[in-house]
This record gives C-alpha cells, structure tokens and sequence, in this order.
C-alpha cells in the first residue's frame, strides 16, 4: 500500500498536557512515527512525500478565521513575549458568550479549544498542516485509482471541529480526505472511525450532510474523553439526519464485543451505499494503551482491518490515536497489511 509520511510532523512536540489535574509529558509524541515508519518499511509499504497544496483547501473543512488563528498563534505568543507552550485555561461553556471572538489572544485560545491537552508550539501549524496535506495526498491516490492508500497523519484530527481544537488535533485530516474525494467525484464517502475517542470534531463537520456517513466506535462517553458527544442517540440532523451513527462500548470491551460492533458499524455504512471509505484509524483500542480502556490485543488489529476491507470499497487509512508507543508500529501495521 501506498504511504503518505513527511518528517515535517516533528516540528510539532507538544511539550506538557493537563491530564486529570497533573501537568505530564504529551502521550502524543513524535516517536510514535518512528515506530511506524519503522514497521511500514519492514514491511514494504512505499513510502512517498504529500503533495503541498494551498491553505484554501482547508477552507473545504475549517472555518477560515479558525484557521487565521491557528496560522498566527504562535508568532503572536511570542509577540507577548512569552515561550514554552499555549494551553486554553478557559471556555466558553454553558452562560457564556460564544457570538463574539474575543480580540485578546488567550481570549481567542480558549475559544477555539475545548480542552486543556492540546498545546501549540513553534512548529505546530507547519506539522498539522503537512498532516493534512498527508490525508489529502492519500486521497488524490485514491482518487487516482489506487485501491487504498495510507496517510501517517500527526497530529492527528478527528476531534478538530470546524473551528475548534482538542484532543490532540487542529486539522481534520480525515474529514480533508473524505471531502477531497468529495470534490473527486466520489458521490458519496463513508467515514468509519475506529479510534478509542469518539470522533466528536468529524462528526460535527458531516452533522447535516447526507453525502458523509459517520461511524463510530468509541469508549461511553458517559466515563470516556471527550465526554460530551458521541451517544448512540446523535444521529445527524437535516440532509444528514440517520447519517450519523455512534456506537459507544463500555471500559474493558474485549474483540467478541468489539466485532460485533464493528459488524454492526460496516452495515450501517454500507446501507448508505458510499463509493468509497475514509478509516480515522486509532489503534489506542489496543490493551496496552496508557490513556484507553478496551481490551484488544496486538492479534485483533489484522481482522479489525480485514473486516473493514471486505467492505470492498477505495479506501484512504488516516492515522488517529495510538499512544502505546513501543507498539504502535505492530498495531498499525497489522491492519494495513490486510488491504495490501
Ligand atoms: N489529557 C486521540 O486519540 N486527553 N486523541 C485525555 C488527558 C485527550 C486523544 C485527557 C485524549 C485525546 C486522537
Ligand atoms: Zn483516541
């Protein structure tokens, strides 16, 4: 299978989150590529440069002012005269006002974020960028008449809203790639999100639209990140209502229950007779993830993905979560040889 990869993801290392009230390293790490690259090359994947393209083709996803500031942020930081990493302190939750962006820069940081985890640093719009430019390369392969392509996106994107930040994302690679195939000519693109956090910015982003079915599988949101959406009774709105389709497990799910979800997940999808598939693929379902609470083992990973490959469809594998770094590679690499 084709990979999309740039070293340019280095550029973003996030420094500290807020995790449970303690300030600890990032778990979103840049050894994390290391690892894949590492299994991927093993393995005889071809490894291959994303395309540039112009930031106007993030406007097919991203509100414009978001991006602004997001391009900005840290040369405006640093304006202030401060270093080290941005983090939001404050949101404007329920009571507060959400019609005005605020002019001050941490202002504006915690307006467009949704939680205290997600620090940008020098090189962070340079990487999320170059990510996204990954996922829309995979799906110009696609596009181009490959049968699947792999972007090894970092940071990843599938809690970056339309112009919201968290989770670790800024940029919606996954929801880049559904709409650049879109735009290719694919009438209708399923999106199957299979990392441990429900995909609450992708959802948004395809909320009221008929031509982007949403499934996901996903940790309660009642106990798990990003606690306040992905119940199984959000199910669109509009030209996209019955299009959304969550499935939340309990902690500790084994592959037995996971399989059957995932059965349930294609079918839903399938029915919408999409054209072709994009796969925000996690792998923190993995046992041994230190932020995730399911309980597949490094073995399930290969009939995860051929599961989801014998959906038959042109697929583009966008690379989420995945926090076990030692493992990663292996995870990763399981699911994608089953597409090869
Ligand atoms: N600070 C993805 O897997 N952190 N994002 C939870 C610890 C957020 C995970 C609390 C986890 C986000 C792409
Ligand atoms: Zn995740």
């Amino acid at each position: 299978m084709k990979v999309v990869h740039t070293p340019l993801h280095a550029l973003h290392d996030g420094g500290m989150e807020l995790h449970r009230g303690e300030l600890v390293p990032c778990f979103e790490m840049p050894s994390r590529v290391d690892h894949i690259l590492g299994a991927l090359t093993r393995d005889g994947h071809a490894i291959q440069a994303p395309r540039d393209h112009d930031d106007a083709i993030l406007e097919r996803v991203h509100d414009p002012a978001y991006l602004a500031f997001l391009r900005g942020a840290w040369a405006e930081w640093r304006a202030e005269g401060r270093e080290g990493f941005m983090l939001a302190g404050a949101f404007p939750a329920r009571g507060l006002r959400r019609d005005i962006v605020p002019t001050g820069l941490h202002a504006r940081l915690g307006y467009y974020s949704f939680d205290a985890g997600s620090p940008i640093v020098a090189g962070t719009w340079q990487a999320a960028r170059a990510a996204a430019h990954c996922a829309l390369t995979a799906a110009d392969l696609v596009a181009a008449g490959e049968r699947s392509a792999y972007a090894l996106c970092r940071p990843p994107g599938h809690h970056a809203g339309r112009s919201t930040m968290g989770g670790y994302c800024f940029l919606n690679n996954a929801a880049l790639a559904a709409q650049r195939l879109r735009d290719a000519g694919f009438a209708r693109v399923a999106i199957l999100d299979v990392d441990y956090h429900h995909g609450n910015g992708t959802q948004e982003i395809f909320w009221e639209r008929g031509d982007v079915p949403f499934a996901s599988i996903h940790g309660d949101p009642n106990t798990e990140y990003p606690f306040y959406l992905g119940h199984a009774d959000e199910r669109g709105a509009g030209a996209g209502e019955g299009c959304n389709h969550n499935f939340p497990l309990p902690r500790g799910t084994t592959w037995p229950e996971y399989e059957a979800t995932l059965a349930r997940a294609l079918e839903a999808l399938a029915a919408h007779a999409p054209d072709a598939l994009v796969v925000s693929l996690g792998v923190d379902v993995f046992e041994g993830d230190p932020i995730s609470q399911f309980k597949l083992a490094a073995g399930d990973f290969r009939p995860l993905g051929a599961r989801t490959a014998a959906l038959g469809l042109p697929t583009v594998l966008v690379q989420e979560g995945g926090y076990a770094v030692a493992e990663i590679g292996e995870n990763v690499a399981s699911v994608l040889a089953t597409f090869a």
